[in-house]
């Protein structure tokens, strides 16, 4: 009889700054596992299509303006609506790979400043997600990030948000149940970020065991 392990699909996030490159990683990353034959899907956040991704792109447009809390739990309740299909389509043994995940939600709530919402406060609406079985940080210093050009003008892409997104980032990485956020040196090329996030990838996809939640 297959053994199930092998047959469930794996969760893979990429994360990182505005301008780390992300959309076309995951792009490639995409790409390269169709190419070998993985059944795969590419999803990001927010995803604006819904009525509350429509609601998330408002705000991040600057044309509504939304308490602190509320756009909070909104980006999360976005993640929840997907939930179970994203369960569904990895028990189906799809590799989904997803552009922005729990580290972004909490890391850019967190960066605002507000002593009430802490990095622990903005977490908690992540808790029993379905878990990445790996997340790649594509890192990229203030200096990269200042020679790829201009911000947009979305709320969130301005030096001192960015520099405080980067540094609540990392120190992510240092909670010890994080052990499945793997750092990538964003600030070289396209080709060799893509060749250092495939490796990690087919690794992950060799080890995949039954899907757990975030955890608190
Ligand atoms: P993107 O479409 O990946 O460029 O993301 C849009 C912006 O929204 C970007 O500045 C990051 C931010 N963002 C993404 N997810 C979340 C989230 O869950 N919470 C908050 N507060 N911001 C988020
Ligand atoms: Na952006
Ligand atoms: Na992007």
């Amino acid at each position: 009889m297959a053994d199930d392990k092998a047959n469930r699909g794996a969760l893979v996030v990429v994360e990182g700054l505005d301008r780390a490159g992300k959309s076309s990683q995951c792009e490639l990353l995409y790409r390269s596992l169709l190419d070998m034959n993985y059944k795969t899907k590419y999803i990001r956040f927010p995803d604006r299509s819904t009525p509350i991704g429509k609601q998330i792109d408002s705000y991040l447009r600057g044309q509504s303006q939304l308490d602190d809390h509320s756009i909070h739990l909104l980006f999360s309740a976005n993640r929840w609506e997907v939930a179970q299909s994203i369960h569904d389509d990895i028990n189906k043994g799809i590799t989904v790979i997803v552009d922005r995940y729990s580290f972004s939600g909490a890391v850019y709530t967190a960066a605002k400043g507000n002593p009430n919402l802490s990095l622990h406060w903005a977490w908690q609406p992540e808790v029993g997600l379905p878990r990445p079985d790996l997340c790649l940080f594509l890192s990229i210093s203030p200096e990269e990030a200042a020679k790829r050009g201009g911000y947009g003008v979305e709320r969130y892409e301005t030096d001192s948000m960015q520099t405080r997104v980067r540094n609540l980032f990392l120190s992510l990485l240092d909670l010890p149940h994080n052990d499945e956020i793997c750092v990538i040196d964003a600030g070289r090329s396209v080709a060799e970020v893509a060749q250092d996030i495939l490796e990690p990838v087919l690794e992950c996809m060799k080890n995949v065991d039954s899907i757990g939640p975030l955890k608190k």
